[in-house]
């Protein structure tokens, strides 16, 4: 059975765009990557370590089950260097990154495990995902809030700016 999902990706350590463009080449060994979506430049949720983030979306198609796509992922960070700022040798929370991936959509799926939370928690108050999840699919229904990416985009009132900064290959 193939799924269809949208992963989130964010970086604000290291060569942002490099690092982003990597992610996405190394996700195509391991799935296919049916669209991606614009990259953007994001003001950091405030709270957060580090400067302004690059942010992206992208869409695949994929036959593994939930559990074993955040793995990969998970793997794909960690390929990454999954650099991440130390205070007291402990990783800051919401600390500067240099890859993070997470799963934004399966389906229509809605799972709340240990482990994972999809739809991902507070999407729908986040611009930076918003928007690039706009780009690609605006007719997404979140099925727990019966809204569309579209309608959510709208709605949302993050005032944190999201300027279009290039293109993916
Ligand atoms: N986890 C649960 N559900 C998911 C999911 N749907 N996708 C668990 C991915 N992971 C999920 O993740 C912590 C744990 O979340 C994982 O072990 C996994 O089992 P992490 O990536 O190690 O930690 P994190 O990303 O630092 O924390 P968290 O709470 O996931 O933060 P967010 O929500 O990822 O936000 N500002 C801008 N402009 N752009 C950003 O991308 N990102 C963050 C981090 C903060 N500020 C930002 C941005
Ligand atoms: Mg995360």
């Amino acid at each position: 059975m193939m799924h269809q999902a949208y992963i989130g990706l964010g970086a604000n350590l290291g060569d942002r765009f490099q690092q982003c463009q990597q992610a996405i080449d190394l996700l195509r060994t391991h799935a296919v990557v049916t669209a991606v979506a614009p990259c953007y430049e994001t003001d950091p949720i405030p709270g957060t370590e580090g400067g302004a983030f690059l942010n992206g979306v992208l869409k695949i198609a994929t036959d593994k089950a939930p559990e074993p796509l955040l793995l990969l992922l998970q793997e794909v960070e960690i390929q990454l260097g999954r650099e991440r700022a130390m205070r007291r040798k402990r990783a800051i929370r919401w600390g500067a990154r240099t890859m993070d991936l997470d799963l934004l959509f399966f389906d229509e799926k809605v799972i709340r495990t240990r482990n994972l939370v999809v739809p991902h928690p507070e999407l729908e108050k986040r611009r930076f995902v918003l928007q690039p999840l706009a780009d690609l699919a605006p007719d997404l229904l979140h099925p727990t809030l019966q809204k569309t990416v579209k309608q959510l985009l709208v709605e949302c009132s993050d005032p944190g700016q999201v300027v279009y900064f290039g293109k993916f290959t």
